[in-house]
């Protein structure tokens, strides 16, 4: 009986780390709302905002704004530096007055407000975006990277599955 206890409490542990497991798992992606509770305007540092956060892939980054004031342009390296934009450096528009940009590659992404005086005046951000924390591992070999991951699925599944149905069986005793 003393052994159904300790098996029995073990059981419970094991669900509720599964369970907290996919829960982590799924709130993974990230939305930040640029600005926090300022919003995109002049009056933010947006470089020791973006400071405080880590961005990785599958995140989102929301502008809030007041639409006839202001807009979203994402640019290059060059444009950002200098606040002049052109054709080819202006990589997509926003004017919605609550865009959400999904970030969906590796690399340093940049964003500047188009209205006359403002990028200039520090309404500009840049975002390092990384890999996902568990991803980064197998991120250099992506041949290699998409077999082990789908292991390392099939296992999770496997594992997620034999648990409840393990304990389930051994609580009948
Ligand atoms: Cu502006």
């Amino acid at each position: 009986m003393e052994d159904h206890n300790i098996l029995r409490k073990y059981c419970r542990f094991s669900i509720i780390l599964i369970i907290s497991f996919l829960i982590l798992k799924s709130a993974r992606a990230e939305n930040y709302s640029v600005g926090d509770e300022d919003g995109w305007n002049s009056e933010v540092d947006y470089d020791k905002w973006s400071q405080k956060y880590n961005f990785n892939i599958g995140d989102i980054l929301e502008f809030k704004y007041v639409k006839e004031n202001h807009n979203v342009y994402e640019v290059t390296q060059a444009a950002y530096s200098s606040c002049e934009t052109s054709n080819e450096t202006v990589l997509a528009k926003y004017d919605t007055g609550d865009d959400k940009v999904n970030l969906t590659e590796v690399k340093k992404y940049w964003f500047i407000c188009n209205v006359t005086g403002h990028c200039l005046g520090g309404m500009r951000l840049s975002v390092d975006v990384n890999q996902a924390p568990s991803e980064a591992p197998t991120s250099p070999l992506p041949q290699v990277s998409s077999s082990n991951s789908c292991r390392t699925h099939a296992f999770e599944r496997w594992t997620l599955g034999i648990y409840p149905l393990a304990c389930g069986v051994l609580l009948k005793f």
